[in-house]
């Protein structure tokens, strides 16, 4: 391991030593305004952390999920603030890590829908993979290497094709989509900075992991809000794709406490973080309606099948080619025993309680009337 290869470009003027440095509690994420960037800032505001978020700049609200936060401010004494950014523009990110200066860093940002990576490939591999690279670079060009510690949000895509199960942080990887090839660069980058320059770098290979705030365009969230949609009578069907695709699905609150651990550690490390159970989406899809009391009976086949109400026989659930992908992930299951060893980390939330929760969460939002901000 070398000092430096090149002199810093930049450096922070009267930098303490890291173990001085590291006395505060300063956070900044990236992607804090997504599904997960959303929790961990709770998280590390409960724990007395000093919360920096980047955002981009949008046409349409996006900090929808952080509103409770910014009215809180005022009221609760929280230390949190967002910055203007993008992980496409160095530039920027060099200037909010010398202005934040934090101890921890979660890069959470990313063109996050697989199947939308394969229409925005390259957009995807920019942001998701070089991204990382452009972060974690920055980090060094303010020397801070030493100081801070860094959590890259890798996944469970990367293992794509299955070659095992279950899937832990020793099964090679093999992944599917314009996404999981992005976030394999990402998750290289990470060990190689860390192996490099000794940036304190874990990557968490996190498994799918939902709540009332996932993204509407994600199998689950499209699955519990168009049940509370169709049990109000208020939309007929539900077109979805792949219908036998296996998810090891697990509660995003539960995850952002993992993540936080991982950067606790004396040694920085990778680590799986997984519920080790596997659902397919058609079970998804049963266990959601039968929170609304309809049970779904399936008939056909292929791209034929449909899933009626038992009771009426209205088809309430519809294949739809389009929501194929062009190659596609069919098994994911993780074995997350060493977070459960070495993290002392463990789901709390179950799969049955986490669809109850999404689809409850959907029914109040569609009865009355709740501004949707996910
Ligand atoms: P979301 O899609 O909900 O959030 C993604 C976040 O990234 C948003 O804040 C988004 O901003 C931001 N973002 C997108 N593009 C850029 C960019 N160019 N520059 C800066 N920020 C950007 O994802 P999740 O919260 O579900 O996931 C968080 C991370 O974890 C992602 O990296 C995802 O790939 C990864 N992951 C997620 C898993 C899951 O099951 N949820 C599992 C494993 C990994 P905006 O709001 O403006 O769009
Ligand atoms: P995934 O999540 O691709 O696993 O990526 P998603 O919910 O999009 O898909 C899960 C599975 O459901 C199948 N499917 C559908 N998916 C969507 N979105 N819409 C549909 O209509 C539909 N019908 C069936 C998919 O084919 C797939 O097999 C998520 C993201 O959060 C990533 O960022 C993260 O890295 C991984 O989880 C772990």
């Amino acid at each position: 391991m070398t000092d430096a290869i090149l002199p810093h470009p930049f450096e922070i003027r009267n930098l303490p030593t890291p173990e001085e440095y590291r006395k505060r509690k300063v956070a900044l994420i990236s992607g804090i305004t997504g599904q997960d960037g959303s929790y961990l800032t709770e998280l590390l505001l409960e724990k007395g952390y000093e919360v920096h978020g980047i955002i981009r700049r949008s046409s349409s609200f996006n900090t929808g999920r952080l509103h409770h936060l910014f009215t809180q401010q005022g009221e609760r004494n929280i230390k949190f603030k967002t910055h203007y950014g993008d992980l496409s523009d160095s530039t920027n990110l060099v200037y909010i890590l010398a202005s934040v200066q934090p101890t921890e860093v979660y890069n959470l940002g990313a063109q996050s829908h697989v199947k939308v990576s394969f229409e925005m490939a390259e957009y995807t591999g920019d942001v998701d993979g070089l991204g990382t690279l452009r972060l974690l670079d920055a980090i060094r060009t303010c020397g801070l290497e030493r100081h801070v510690r860094f959590y890259q949000a890798s996944t469970s895509e990367l293992y794509g094709k299955v070659v095992e199960t279950p899937q832990s942080e020793k099964t090679p990887f093999y992944p599917r989509s314009p996404y999981g090839c992005a976030k394999l660069y990402a998750y290289w980058i990470t060990v190689n900075y860390r192996e490099a320059y000794g940036v304190y770098a874990c990557n968490g290979i996190l498994f799918n992991h939902e709540s009332p705030r996932r993204g509407r365009t994600f199998v689950t969230r499209k699955i519990t809000r168009a049940v509370a949609e169709i049990s109000l009578g208020k939309q007929e069907c539900l077109s979805l794709g792949n219908l036998d695709a296996q998810r090891d699905w697990g509660h995003a609150r539960d995850y952002v406490e993992g993540m936080w651990r991982m950067l606790q550690q004396p040694e920085p490390e990778d680590f799986v973080l997984a519920t080790g159970e596997t659902h397919r989406v058609r079970e998804f899809v049963e266990k959601a309606f039968a929170v609304v009391g309809i049970t779904v009976k399936w008939e056909g086949e292929g791209e034929q099948e449909v899933g009626k109400d038992s009771k009426t026989g209205k088809i309430i659930v519809k294949v739809d080619p389009r929501y194929f992908r062009p190659a596609e992930v069919e098994l994911l299951l993780g074995n997350p025993a060493k977070a459960e060893e070495k993290l002392g980390w463990k789901r709390i939330v179950d799969f049955d309680s986490l669809v109850q929760e999404m689809v409850e969460a959907d029914m109040h939002a569609a009865r009355n009337l709740v501004e949707d901000h996910n």
